[in-house]
């Protein structure tokens, strides 16, 4: 049985996110599983709600769920975990008072990790700034595969297969590795280079140079303010649809001459990024289920430089979370 744990459970992603689950869209209509739903003590008891509504589905696989406000109880014996809860940026708050309420949530989550998750458990984080509480949560997490911890960047490559195959007038399906770098935040790096439509070269589809170079990065990396200013939130299906399709990808080999995008931690990158980070990469996982960097791509200098860009951006994000500190 998978365990599967969804943090913020009662926010807006995981209302979309855990009846998917729930439904077995991620390991199929074989696979019983368990939620294990995570919240803050204050707005817990909306759980309760949440197990009502999963009881009336009736959803064969759903065996079990525990809920509760203390993650090392939450977290036991978890196999899947999505961190989507974090400390949301209010009003006239610094970026530093953001990732140093952040880095509580994270140390004490990593630490809940180390203790009761499944030592093969496979962490992704979503709630923001997920590169960076992704860094502090493997941080305390000593006992688990650093490897198998990641930031969603998933949300980000949809966004930009569904941009170039709207510009080339094809389908989302014949658009391939398109490919996100960096941070998922707007020094994030869309890069189309390395991307096949119809198997071909990007460029020998869409022959708008000024559009590939200017208005598609900007639009990817735009799409989640320009969703809050219509919405009045940010983007909740699609973020859940892309954290299943995150997961789904680390959790099952990659087909061959794939890859997807996603925030790993850095060490022995083949790109010369700082080695403590979590930075969003070309992964491929092989048949083992070890989640590998694919290397030897060639990068552009107008590439490596957007990508020291969004580098820099995350060391700042480090410094500011003081990342392996203590509480
Ligand atoms: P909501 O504010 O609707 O829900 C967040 C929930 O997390 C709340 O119910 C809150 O009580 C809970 N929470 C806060 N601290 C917690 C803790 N320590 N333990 C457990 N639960 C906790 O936000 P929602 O729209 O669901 O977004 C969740 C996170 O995803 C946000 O940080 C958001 O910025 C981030 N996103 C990340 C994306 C990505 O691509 N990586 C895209 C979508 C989204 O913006």
């Amino acid at each position: 049985m998978k365990r599967i744990a969804v943090t913020g459970a009662v926010g807006n992603i995981a209302y979309s996110l855990i009846f998917r689950l729930a439904k077995g869209e991620l390991f199929g209509a074989n696979e019983p599983i368990a939620l294990h739903l995570l919240e803050t003590k204050e707005v817990a008891p909306g759980l309760k709600a949440i197990e009502m509504e999963l009881e009336d589905c009736a959803f064969p696989l759903l065996k079990e769920v525990i809920s509760g406000d203390n993650p090392e109880k939450v977290f036991e014996g978890t196999t899947h975990l999505f961190l989507v809860g974090a400390m949301p940026r209010g009003p006239g708050m610094e970026r530093k008072e953001l990732l140093s309420a952040n880095r509580k949530i994270f140390f004490e989550q990593g630490k809940a990790l180390d203790k009761r998750a499944d030592e093969n458990a496979i962490v992704l984080v979503v709630g923001n700034p997920c590169n960076t509480n992704c860094l502090i949560a493997l941080h305390q997490a000593e006992r688990l595969n650093r490897r198998n911890c990641h930031a969603m960047t998933r949300l980000d490559q949809n966004r930009a297969s569904a941009l170039l195959a709207k510009k080339a007038g094809c389908a989302v399906t014949e658009v391939e590795k398109a490919l996100i770098w960096g941070n998922h935040s707007t020094t994030q790096v869309p890069d189309y280079e390395h991307a096949t439509i119809r198997k071909k070269p990007v460029k020998d589809v869409i022959h708008d140079e000024n559009w590939l170079n200017t208005t598609f990065p900007s639009q990817v990396q735009k799409r989640g303010a320009e969703i809050i200013a219509i919405r009045g939130k940010s983007s909740a299906a699609s973020a859940a649809s892309a954290a299943i399709d995150a997961m789904s990808s680390i959790v099952h080999p990659t087909k061959e001459g794939e890859w997807y995008s996603s925030g790993v931690y850095s060490a022995g990158n083949p790109y010369g990024i700082d080695e403590d980070l979590v930075y969003s990469f070309p992964c491929r996982t092989l048949k083992d289920g070890t989640v590998q960097i694919v290397s030897g791509l060639s990068l552009s200098p107008e590439l490596v430089e957007k990508m020291k860009v969004s580098e820099k951006e995350l060391k700042e994000e480090r410094e500011a979370a003081y990342v392996g500190s203590s509480v």
